[in-house]
C-alpha cells in the first residue's frame, strides 16, 4: 500500500488528510485550529492584531507549531503514518518569510527531543510574516508600476498587487533595511514549511511563485529588472524555481518521531488555490472553481494564456500542467460569519431558510461586506456598503442582500476568465444550499459540490500521487472528485438576475467611489 499525505497550510488553521491513491480512498483526516487550539499566539482568525487596519502579519511560529501539532494527531488518532510513502503540500498565497544565514544550519541539526518552532526561533531576521491580507503597500506598488510599467502585468501575470510578496519585500527593504540585510532567504509560507520538512533549503512551485510579482510567467525564471526595481541584491536571496511540480527531498530524520519512514520524497509545496484547482478536479474543459473560505475566489485552468483587462486578476502556474486564473475577494467567509452573528442566525439560516422567505434580487437591496480593506475592487477604506438601511432591516433580508452582492461582484470580476458550464464550490460556505443556487442563478451554469471539503489539502496528496506514485491526475480526480451535490439553474431566477444586473453594477460603481 501506497499512502500520500497532504498538508494545507491555510489562514486559519493546518489540515491534513491522508489518501489511498490506488484504491482512491481517504484514509483518514486532521486538523489544527490556529485560534482556539493555539491561542498563546494571539492570531484567532490567523492575523496578529495592528493598529494599522491595512497591516496583517502573523506569526511564522505559529505555522510550525501547528506542524507538529497536526502530526502528532494523526499518530495519536492511530494514522498509518509508517505506511505513507510521499508528502505533498499548499499554504495560503503570497505570505513572506525572512530568514537569516542560520536557517540552512538549524533544518539540518534538527533535534526531535524539541520541538520546530522553538529551535527555529534564532533562524528569523524578521519575527512577523505579512500575509495575503495585507493592503499597506500601495506606496510600493505605485514604486514598482512607474519602474516597470505595464510590462509588470504582461511578464509576471499580474500588476503590482498590495498582498503579493514583491511589494512587501520592497516595503521591508525601504522600512527595516538592516533587517533586510540580514535576511538571506525570503521563502512564501509553501516553499518555507516544504524546507522545513525536508532539512534543507526547498525550491518554490510556479503556483505559489507567479503570486510575488516577480517570476517572469514566459520563462518561469526570476525577472532581474524587476527583482532590482524591488530591493537590493534580491535574486540571492529568492528560492530556486521548479518549472513543474517535483520531489523537493527526502523527509528530514526529525519527522521519524511521528512514526513515518526515513526519507521519504516530499514534493514542492504550492498556493492553496492551485492545489484546491487539482483537488477539485477543475483541470478539465469547462470547468470553474468557486473557493468560499477566508477568501473568496474564482478560479480556473486557463487556455490561452491572457490577463485580466481590470488589473484585478492573476495568472498562476498550474501543477497539473499550463496556467490557472485567479481572482481574489478579501472579504468572504469572515464576513458572511460577522452578518450572522450580528443577525443572531444560525447557520441553518444561512443554509437555507433566509433564501426561502426572501425572492431572487431582494428587491434591489445589497450590501457589499467591505470589513476589510478589499482587494477586488481596490478598496482601503472599511465599512459595509449598502443601498437601505441595513442595521434595521430584517435579518433574512440582511442575508440576502450581503450573498447577492458577493456573487454578482464575483461574476463581473470573473468575466474575463470566460464562461463555464460548470462551477465547482468548496470551502466552508458551500455547505449552504442558499449560497450554492444564488451561485447557480447568477452565473446561469450547473454547480456542483464533491465529497472533501478539505479540497486544498486533498489537491497536495494528488499531486504527491501524481509525482511520486506515477498515478495520471484524470485518474486520480475520477476516484476523488466525483460531483455528490448538483444545482441547476431556475429560469426564473436566472431572468431576475439578468434583469437586476445594471442597477447592481451602478450601486457597486458609487460603493466604490
Ligand atoms: C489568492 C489569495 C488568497 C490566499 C489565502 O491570491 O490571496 O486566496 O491564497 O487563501
Amino acid at each position: 500500500m501506497s499512502l500520500c499525505l497532504g498538508l494545507d497550510s491555510s489562514t486559519q488553521g493546518l489540515k491534513a488528510v491522508i489518501i489511498d491513491p490506488e484504491e482512491g480512498r481517504i484514509v483518514c483526516a486532521q486538523s489544527v485550529h490556529f485560534g482556539s487550539d493555539l491561542p498563546a499566539y494571539l492570531c484567532p482568525d490567523g492575523v496578529l492584531d495592528h493598529p494599522d487596519p491595512l497591516v496583517k502579519h502573523s506569526n511564522p511560529l505559529l505555522w510550525l507549531e501547528a506542524l507538529d501539532l497536526v502530526l502528532q494527531r494523526l499518530q495519536k488518532a492511530g494514522a498509518p503514518l509508517s505506511q505513507v510513502n510521499c508528502i505533498g503540500g499548499d499554504a495560503q498565497q503570497h505570505g513572506s518569510v525572512y530568514l537569516n544565514d542560520k536557517f540552512p544550519g538549524i533544518l539540518a541539526g534538527l533535534n526531535p527531543v524539541s520541538n520546530l518552532a522553538v529551535q527555529l526561533t534564532p533562524a528569523f531576521s524578521r519575527k512577523t510574516s505579512p500575509i495575503w491580507m495585507d493592503s499597506s503597500t500601495g506606496e510600493d506598488c505605485a514604486a514598482l508600476t512607474t519602474a516597470i510599467g505595464s510590462r509588470l502585468q504582461a511578464l509576471t501575470g499580474s500588476p503590482a498587487i498590495e498582498r503579493f510578496a514583491g511589494p512587501q519585500i520592497r516595503k521591508f527593504a525601504r522600512t527595516e533595511p538592516e533587517a533586510y540585510h540580514e535576511t538571506a532567504r525570503i521563502h512564501l509560507v509553501s516553499s518555507f514549511l516544504c524546507s522545513v520538512l525536508i532539512g534543507e533549503d526547498a525550491p518554490l512551485d510556479t503556483g505559489d511563485g507567479a503570486g510575488m510579482n516577480l517570476l517572469d510567467l514566459g520563462t518561469l525564471e526570476w525577472n532581474k529588472e524587476i527583482a532590482e526595481a524591488t530591493a537590493p541584491d534580491l535574486l540571492p536571496k529568492l528560492p530556486k524555481v521548479v518549472k513543474k511540480p517535483e520531489i523537493a527531498g527526502g523527509l528530514s530524520p526529525y519527522f521519524a518521531k511521528y512514526g513515518f519512514s526515513p526519507g521519504i520524497p516530499v514534493v514542492t509545496w504550492t498556493g492553496d488555490n492551485p492545489a484546491s484547482l487539482v483537488g477539485m478536479g477543475a483541470f478539465q474543459k469547462d470547468m470553474a472553481v468557486v473557493s468560499l473560505g477566508t477568501s473568496d475566489t474564482f478560479f480556473a485552468a486557463m487556455d490561452p494564456y491572457r490577463v485580466d483587462p481590470a488589473g484585478f486578476g492573476h495568472v498562476f502556474g498550474l501543477p497539473s500542467g499550463g496556467f490557472m486564473s485567479l481572482i481574489c475577494f478579501k472579504n468572504g467567509s469572515l464576513a458572511r460569519d460577522r452578518v450572522r452573528t450580528e443577525a443572531s442566525l444560525s447557520w441553518a439560516a444561512f443554509g437555507q431558510d433566509a433564501f426561502n422567505s426572501t425572492v431572487p434580487g431582494n428587491d434591489g437591496r445589497w450590501a457589499l461586506p467591505w470589513f476589510e480593506a478589499e482587494i477586488t475592487p481596490l478598496i482601503t477604506k472599511t465599512g459595509i456598503r449598502a443601498n437601505f438601511d441595513f442595521s434595521a432591516a430584517a435579518p433574512e433580508v440582511r442575508i440576502r442582500a450581503i450573498v447577492e452582492a458577493q456573487v454578482m461582484s464575483m461574476r463581473a470580476h470573473s468575466l474575463w476568465i470566460g464562461d463555464f458550464k460548470i462551477l465547482r464550490v468548496t470551502g466552508g460556505a458551500s455547505q449552504s444550499a442558499g449560497i450554492l443556487q444564488t451561485l447557480a442563478n447568477v452565473f446561469n451554469t450547473t454547480v456542483e459540490t464533491i465529497s472533501t471539503s478539505n479540497a486544498a489539502a486533498l489537491g497536495a496528496a494528488m499531486i504527491a500521487a501524481n509525482v511520486v506514485v506515477g498515478i495520471s491526475y484524470q485518474s486520480l480526480a475520477t476516484s476523488f472528485c466525483p460531483a455528490t451535490q448538483i444545482f441547476q439553474p431556475i429560469t426564473l431566477s436566472v431572468q431576475a438576475y439578468a434583469e437586476c444586473l445594471p442597477a447592481f453594477l451602478d450601486f457597486k460603481k458609487a460603493a466604490e467611489q
